[in-house]
């Protein structure tokens, strides 16, 4: 059993972490986009080609993308999605000419992932990430006051927000509502206020069947586009895997992934395993999912989070936290084994330690983006490196004794 290829995010040029800090992790690839481009235009052979060179000249690859953004017409199924639908297979192509075959995307509306706190101060003196579903209750509630929103939550809900609010400084509340609309990176759109309010409303009457039937209708498009070009999709699951500011999910679920790969039944239309996202809901089992969706697995993002009852996180340490890592590591490492011995060229998967503390000298640095500073992430990753040489050692132990 062999280790998965260890990659690392990297946000392009502008990134405070350099690509010799990347190397320093010992990670051999970079996971990375244009990401300068948001409006849903395609990406040149020449920008793709430009950023590819930076990374090979620091003697990194860049085979996996994370990620192409879906404009948000598509997810509307607004008058203007087929413009936005012909760029992305443009882009699509184009990466492929450029031997970048892994594609992650999302398809989560108006917001991507989505946390109320950057700085949750852990026992060890570090910092976290964390998602307060009653701060975030008393946000949506009390404070963006969309229009109906007491329908999306329970007397009891609405009583601890109503509560927390009045615990909570304008300061706090200014600095969950940044975090909140305008604050993490690789987010699509910064909104003020009134901007997220009118955003919300582009959903008003799409249901979680009709955002599910946009989504087809997009696969149905790309999919073959991709499978014809050698590049594998990859869609990222939600991330907290359920419904905020009463918008429709899809990507949440055991089911939600089934019912996303029988549309079209390609191989080119796949998933990125994220197990912080899947592990937020205490109903997905993540090695069930593994061992079922294995074989359309391109592309692994692991991370551990702590839940408590109410739908709040934090991230926790990469072997912490609700999820047994290293249980969904040989899940992951048995479903490669077997790629290979039915001769997939594909059979070596990309993972990459995903978000990681705020630690050691990364601590009170200004430019940061939040889940991605250096020493964090290189933990992780070397936790992480240690559970697969320890799996694959074993393994070898164990058929040597057979
Ligand atoms: C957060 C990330 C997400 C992810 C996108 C993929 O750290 O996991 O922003 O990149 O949702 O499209």
């Amino acid at each position: 059993m062999e280790p998965m290829r260890e990659t690392l995010r990297w946000y392009g040029p502008d990134d405070p972490v350099s690509l010799d800090h990347v190397k320093q992790t010992g990670a051999t690839e970079v996971v990375s986009a244009l990401h300068h481009i948001y409006d849903g235009s395609s990406w040149s052979d020449a920008a793709i080609a430009s950023q590819k060179a930076i990374v090979e000249s620091a003697g990194l690859k860049w085979r996996v993308v994370e990620s192409i953004p879906v404009h948000n017409q598509i997810k509307i199924a607004g008058p203007r999605r087929a413009q936005f639908i012909a760029s992305y297979k443009d882009t699509i192509r184009a990466l492929a000419r450029q031997g970048i075959t892994t594609i992650c995307y999302n398809f989560m509306p108006v917001v991507d992932w989505t946390r109320t706190d950057l700085t949750y101060p852990m026992a060890s003196t570090g910092f976290a990430l964390r998602f307060d579903a009653v701060d975030f209750a008393a946000y949506d509630l009390f404070v963006l006051k969309r229009p109906r929103v007491e329908q999306d939550y329970t007397p009891v809900q609405i009583a601890s927000a109503q509560l927390r609010l009045q615990q909570l400084t304008e300061a706090d509340v200014s600095r969950i509502e940044r975090v909140l609309i305008a604050g993490l990176p690789a987010t699509e759109r910064k909104f003020d206020r009134a901007g997220f309010l009118n955003a919300l409303r582009d959903y008003d009457g799409i249901s979680a069947d009709d955002l599910r039937a946009n989504l087809n209708a997009f696969l149905n498009e790309i999919v073959p586009v991709a499978q014809e070009s050698g590049v594998q999709l990859c869609i990222h699951p939600d991330d907290p895997p359920f419904s905020l500011y009463g918008l429709p999910r899809v990507v949440s679920t055991a089911a939600d992934i089934r019912a996303i790969f029988a549309a079209p039944d390609m191989i080119a239309n796949g998933l990125t395993f994220c197990t912080g996202s899947f592990g937020a809901r205490a109903d997905n089992d993540l090695v069930a999912m593994v061992q079922e969706f294995g074989p359309r697995i391109h592309f692994v993002h692991l991370r551990n989070v702590t839940r408590e009852t109410d739908g709040s996180f934090h991230e926790s340490d990469h072997l912490g936290g609700s999820t047994n890592m290293p249980a969904v590591v040989i899940a992951l490492m048995q479903e490669q084994q077997r790629r290979k011995a039915q001769g997939r060229a594909d059979w070596q998967l990309p993972m990459r330690p995903d978000h990681g503390h705020l630690l050691a000298d990364d601590i009170g640095k200004t430019r940061i983006n939040p889940g991605y500073s250096l020493i964090g992430r290189l933990k992780g990753l070397a936790e992480l490196r240690g559970v697969m040489h320890g799996v694959r050692e074993m393994a070898a132990l164990h058929s040597a004794s057979r």
